[in-house]
């Protein structure tokens, strides 16, 4: 059981894309829920994104996985650390240990990294575009955070991938031990330095950007065909200057573009669909056999479970708690079933008790969502 020894709701309210800080303790008797070899064995896999960083000398590298086994029978003693993203969609125990931060919301949420490190690693001095927790597991580094970035520091080339800036003056700086638990709010540059071999995890999340919303949006309209019409006039003049657009046109243009967010069902349907796209690759294996809704009816009766892919994002909103986006795909339920929606949505785990009274439509929307493979049975 991971818990937090703070108020998560007091923490926002003073820290959250605020300023950053440590705290000392945040997991009380922190477990380390993943080991360096698994790490090692995430990093080798195709599907998992990885890297390896070394700064060795002072001579930066960066290589992304999959890496070959043969890589970690020759790694030097100090100076580098291996990365993987989304270690929660590919480690049940590492998927765990982010149960504490479900008080905040999961449409907000990316992924966690996790990162082993030996003595001398680190990435050097850099600025993130993301909220973060970097949670201390076994052995320590020390970090450092200097003042928000407001365009006074200056982009160092040594590795284009790395990303790094020149220097910083320190705004906080400390030892993490296990159980410690650093905040990183965006635009603040930091660099962490490991004392002692280090497993660091990075709960991290990421606010989307306006252009994004625009861009997305733009898919979404051509995608469903929407707006797929041209300007209509039939009132058309004669003009003086052949090359003026008129006040009137523009206003009839800007009409035309604000018509496409005018209905608010329409917005609301996107952004269900959006915000449910994990940015990250998800273990999805669609089941060998196509399941039956009522091989599903007797599966949940024996008292079984279902369980939800991890790190698979399913959201309701609140305006229609009837309808689920599920992996950025929409399942409407009866109205008179959002408690199945929310159950859904909240839970990593279903059973037959969640849904004693189910109707025919939930039950085909589960079954689908069983046949996709973003729920499944245990072995
Ligand atoms: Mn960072």
């Amino acid at each position: 059981m991971y818990q937090l020894s703070f108020s998560l709701e007091e923490f926002l309210a003073e820290y959250w894309q605020k300023k950053p800080t440590i705290i000392k303790g945040g997991f009380a008797n922190f477990q380390d829920p993943i080991s360096p070899e698994e790490i090692a064995g995430l990093s080798m896999e195709e599907e998992v994104d990885s890297r390896f960083v070394s700064n060795l000398n002072d001579e930066w590298s960066a290589e992304h996985g999959p890496f070959p086994e043969e890589k970690f029978a020759q790694l030097p003693e100090t100076h580098w650390q291996l990365i993987v993203q989304a270690a929660n969609h590919w480690h049940q125990g590492a998927a765990e240990m982010l149960e504490p931060f479900k008080a905040m919301p999961n449409w907000l949420f990316d992924d966690l990294m996790v990162l082993y490190s030996v003595e001398g690693g680190g990435v050097g001095p850099h600025i993130d575009q993301y909220d973060v927790f970097i949670v201390q597991g076994q052995g320590k580094r020390y970090w450092r955070v200097g003042e928000k970035d407001h365009g006074q520091y200056n982009e160092n080339h040594r590795h284009t991938a790395l990303r790094q800036i020149e220097s910083f003056d320190t705004l906080i700086e400390g030892e993490l031990e296990p159980g410690d638990i650093l905040y990183i709010p965006p635009g603040f540059p930091h660099e962490g330095k490991t004392l002692e071999p280090s497993m660091s995890y990075s709960v991290g999340y990421r606010s989307p950007k306006e252009q994004e919303l625009l861009s997305n949006f733009a898919d979404y309209v051509l995608a469903h065909e929407q707006g797929d019409m041209h300007l209509h006039n039939p009132e058309l003049n004669t003009r003086r200057n052949h090359s003026e657009v008129s006040n009137n046109d523009i206003a009839d243009l800007t009409k035309m573009l604000k018509a496409a967010m005018a209905s608010q069902d329409n917005v609301n349907q996107f952004l269900g669909c959006m915000l449910s796209q994990s940015r990250h690759q998800l273990d999805i294996v669609a089941p060998e056999e196509v399941w039956q809704a009522e091989e599903l009816v007797d599966f949940l009766q024996s008292g079984k479970s279902l369980y939800k892919v991890s790190g698979l994002k399913s959201l309701f909103l609140e305006d229609k708690p009837n309808i689920a986006y599920i992996n950025g795909e929409i399942f409407e339920f009866d109205s008179e079933e959002t408690h199945i929606v929310t159950t859904l949505c909240n839970y990593d785990e279903i059973s037959a008790e969640d849904f004693t009274q189910i109707s025919h439509e939930s039950l085909i929307h589960l079954t689908a969502l069983l046949n996709k493979g973003y729920w499944f049975v245990a072995d």
